[in-house]
């Protein structure tokens, strides 16, 4: 890995995929045959995608039975442990409607009232994590969200991964379709003759999914449009280089796109590091990926002090930030940037990705800036609610009717004066 004296401001290499013009003009073409031809489109970009003409579109009982007899029953206590976690955590996060009263019987507050359909995209191949099935589900289910959907692209025996149903399947979602890519975008959006629209659509996926998600928001929202991994580590001369190493690579390897920095004031931990990385490459099973995103992607930078290293790691925004110094939490108040924070060696970031209860969805591409991660918010809405008084409206009525009358609109003024109107028709 590349060490380097920071001596300069930084940013993270960041690659955004905005796509090429082709590529967006084959998703608008994919967005319309699908608002045509319903599921007809849908069978047939499957085919020609995804390699396999599909009867039904939806997961079946029986292949949700298979899904469970191909996990171990280990392994389906672990998923179920990692969704108590989670919904333990996101309930935290909930919240109620609420209202105040004034002295002059006026009454404001927030209704919160939950969406009333999500559909949650997980990518094929090797990114198809049961774990992000947990992540945006459960703060769905917590916000109260009635119907939740899952598409995920099947592969060319027309299945999705074991460990992806029998995660959803341990939620209670039953309404998973085999469909991916911008055209499972568009049922969502649009719907099908089986498929129903939804309100939301969340989850990641390739360029074309991005893309789609793009062009379908405003009939639907979108959830944020999510980035490759980066890691940065904070730490000083305490921390385990072998530590360290391995958490570099834990999300390298998601990517050959991955960031995964060190930021240390100390040379001597920022040397033993590079050399653990290179020796700890060799044996990963995703050695290619994840050492084409070290090289591409991955930095080490010492400065002088640990308060440049703290002021890089604002500047640098961070996805996951783990914090291996000597006394972390005394540290933490100075973080402003950073989608999820780790405090000390224990707090190793894949307890995050899977266990801990906290949401895995986080801000990328220096977003941490100005935005969160995934959280129950996502799935709510917010209405306002106004009862004025009889008695708040005569004392305010002028004033609102002046403000009306600033703007030029008179029909605004009237509506509050007419309510001042004697029963005779006279103004009071
Ligand atoms: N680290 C990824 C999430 C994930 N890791 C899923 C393993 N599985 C999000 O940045
Ligand atoms: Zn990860």
């Amino acid at each position: 890995m590349k060490i380097e004296r920071l001596t300069r401001a930084l940013s993270l290499k960041r690659s955004i995929e905005t796509g090429t013009e082709q590529q967006r003009q084959t998703v608008r073409t994919i967005i319309e045959e699908v608002r045509r031809k319903g599921d007809e489109a849908l069978k047939e970009y499957t085919e020609r995608f995804d390699g396999v003409l599909l009867e039904s579109l939806q997961v079946s009982k029986q292949e949700m039975d298979q899904a469970y007899e191909q996990l171990d029953s280990s392994l389906i206590a672990i998923i179920r442990e990692a969704a108590e976690n989670i919904r333990e955590y996101h309930e935290r996060q909930k919240r109620e409607s609420w209202m105040m009263m004034k002295e002059d019987g006026t009454i404001l507050g927030q209704k919160i009232t939950p969406l009333d359909a999500v559909g949650l995209y997980v990518p094929g191949g090797t990114a198809a994590y049961p774990s992000s099935v947990l992540m945006n589900v459960i703060p769905a289910q917590v916000a109260g969200v009635k119907r939740i959907v899952i598409v995920s692209p099947p592969d060319a025996q027309g299945s999705l991964p074991a460990g992806v149903l029998v995660a959803a399947c341990e939620l209670g979602i039953q309404e998973i379709y085999k469909i991916g890519g911008a055209q499972a975008i568009a049922a969502l959006a649009y719907g099908t003759e089986t498929i129903q629209p939804v309100d939301k659509i969340f989850g990641p996926g390739n360029i074309y999914v991005a893309l789609a998600k793009r062009e379908v928001f405003g009939q639907v929202a979108i959830d944020m449009i999510a980035g490759p991994s980066e890691i940065v580590v904070l730490a000083d001369e305490t921390a385990k280089a072998n530590e360290i190493a391995a958490d570099l690579l834990s999300q390298a390897e998601h990517d050959e796109r991955a960031s995964s920095i060190l930021v240390t004031p100390s040379m001597k931990l920022a040397l033993e590091v590079a050399s653990e990385v290179e020796a700890q490459l060799e044996t990963l099973p995703r050695k290619e990926i994840a050492a084409a995103a070290i090289e591409q992607y991955g930095a080490i930078y010492v400065t002088e002090t640990m308060e440049e290293a703290i002021a890089a790691v604002n500047e640098l925004a961070p996805e996951h930030l783990e914090m291996i110094t000597n006394d972390p939490m005394s540290l933490v108040g100075q973080i402003r940037h950073a989608g999820a924070i780790f405090l000390g060696r224990f707090s190793s970031e894949p307890v995050g990705d899977y266990f801990a209860g906290t949401n895995h969805v986080l801000p990328t591409n220096g977003t941490a800036r100005f935005s969160s991660g995934l959280s129950v918010d996502e799935f709510v809405k917010k209405s306002s609610l106004i009862l004025y008084s009889e008695q708040a409206l005569v004392a305010n009525a002028a004033k609102i009717a002046a403000l009306a009358r600033l703007e030029g609109l008179e029909a605004h003024a009237r509506a509050v004066e007419e309510r001042l109107k004697k029963q005779g028709g006279e103004t009071s």
